[in-house]
């Protein structure tokens, strides 16, 4: 019998900000900023939820959200000075949160936080791992000294040196890289899609891929740095990176994965360098997608 991946439905879904950008060692600092812009901009989808309902123009349908528990748990608290202790305040609540039956929906902070919650996806269950990661870069850095270990180009690096942690998913990476990472890629037996091989392959066939790929792993991690995005859709960000995926076929992509994952993060919002609210609005969009499609996929 062909395996698929494990689809949990509680239809509950806990919103945790996690404003900390003191891993945005190389990338510009901001992100801090972000959980709050997003929640700003949520504000405007949720305001079109009435009696539980809200009309999906997009599946041209309405979702019923009867079952739904939306909660946001607020900001996790931030050390300034102590990066451990702050990861491990972040992996405590998240893994409580998963214990409790949530769905996480995390908001960065830089893209650093994403290693905390995959440790709490990981501690929280049995089986294993997948990652997918919608990103421009590859996060593959071991440790250096300008950037130590967990700084926001390390999470996946870290993320792959968890014991069940199987598969690395990576879609929308681009541009140029350091030439060791041609061999990490291959030593840590890491997919790749680059955005050419979407705007190439379409997001429908990208999304079935990546689906067929993770048949095997249990449980599903997506991680999304706004990055992935074309500047021209996202200039709020912590680094451009020219050629990024379009708007439409990253939404195509998340509505496909997103009724399979088990956490979801969204990361590198910076608000400084935001034009008219632009990347936060393009944020809470998708994180607002990620718990309709993962509630209720078409
Ligand atoms: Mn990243």
């Amino acid at each position: 019998m062909k395996r698929v991946i494990k689809r949990i439905v509680s239809g509950k879904y806990a919103i945790i900000g996690f404003p900390w950008d003191m891993g945005a060692s190389l990338g510009r600092p901001g992100a801090r900023y972000a959980p709050k812009a997003i929640r700003d901009s949520l504000k405007w989808i949720l305001n079109r939820v009435k009696d539980n309902k809200v009309f999906d123009i997009e599946s041209n349908r309405v979702v019923d959200l009867s079952q739904v528990i939306i909660k946001d748990v607020g900001d996790i608290e931030i050390f300034a000075h102590d990066t451990f202790k702050t990861f491990n305040t972040a992996y405590m609540s998240i893994k409580n949160l998963i214990i409790e039956g949530f769905n996480p929906v995390i908001i960065g902070g830089d893209h650093s936080i994403s290693y905390p919650c995959i440790k709490a996806l990981h501690d929280s269950v049995e089986g294993t791992i997948g990652i997918v990661q919608f990103d421009a870069h590859l996060d593959l850095v071991d440790e250096t000294p300008f950037q130590g270990k967990f700084s926001h180009s390390s999470e996946i690096r870290r993320a792959l040196e968890l014991e069940r942690v199987k598969r690395v998913i990576q879609i929308g990476v681009r541009g140029y890289n350091y030439p060791f990472h041609y061999d990490d890629v291959r030593k840590f037996n890491i997919m790749q899609f680059s955005s050419y091989d979407v705007r190439k392959l379409g997001a429908s066939i990208i999304s079935e891929k990546v689906l067929k790929e993770l048949n095997n792993i249990d449980y599903m991690y997506i991680t999304l740095d706004i990055d992935v995005l074309d500047p021209s859709f996202a200039p709020g960000c912590g680094a451009n990176e020219p050629g990024g995926l379009t708007i439409w076929d990253l939404i195509e992509i998340l509505k496909k994965l997103a009724p399979y994952s088990h956490a979801f993060d969204i990361v590198e919002v910076n608000p400084l360098f935001d034009t008219g609210g632009i990347t936060s609005s393009i944020a809470a969009k998708l994180l607002f997608d990620y718990i309709i499609y993962h509630f209720n996929p078409i």
